[in-house]
């Protein structure tokens, strides 16, 4: 069982609470789509991804980046029980979307590089080891079904 100390879950919440959903999880799709291209492969349903503006602009990936991000809310309410909370999300991904479970990772990146991105100098080298502490147990939870 992953263990929080009181700082991590301070910092996480801290992180969350603040977090403008409906702009950085946006961002932080578009961004693995564009740095990972092979990514593309899983939203061909979504309309035109033919070129970064094209992807920046297309709004079912907006959409689709928000609700990504609002799928670690679950996490945030569940944080001792991170992988019993992910079950169903990680069978929908791995038999239903065949995603590939190495671009949980990348995408969750994605998410902190967007979250730094925002928060500047004040995203302290602490919070930043709270925050990949918390999404590597997401990542690793939407895994579990792949084993
Ligand atoms: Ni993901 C659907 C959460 C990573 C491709 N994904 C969802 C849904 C949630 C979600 C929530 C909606 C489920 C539903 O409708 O019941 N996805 C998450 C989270 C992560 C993640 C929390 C990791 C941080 N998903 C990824 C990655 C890919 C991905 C890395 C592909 C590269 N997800 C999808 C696709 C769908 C999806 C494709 C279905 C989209 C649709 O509407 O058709």
């Amino acid at each position: 069982m992953v263990v929080w100390s009181d700082q991590e879950r301070k910092f996480i919440n801290g992180i969350f609470g603040n977090l403008d959903y409906d702009n950085i999880g946006p961002k932080a799709l578009v961004r693995c789509l564009v740095v990972y291209p092979w990514t593309l492969r899983y939203f061909g349903g979504f309309g035109d991804t033919s070129s970064v503006a094209a992807i920046k602009s297309n709004p079912n990936i907006a959409a689709h980046g928000i609700k990504v991000l609002h799928g670690l809310d679950r996490a945030l309410k569940n944080m001792d029980n991170i992988k019993a909370t992910y079950a169903d999300l990680s069978v929908l991904h791995s038999e239903k979307l065949h995603v590939d479970p190495d671009n949980f990772r990348l995408l969750s990146d994605c998410v902190t590089i967007e979250i730094a991105a925002k928060l500047g100098s004040s995203f302290s080298p602490d919070m930043q080891a709270a925050l990949q502490k918390f999404l590597a147990v997401v990542v690793s939870a939407l895994g579990k079904q792949y084993h």
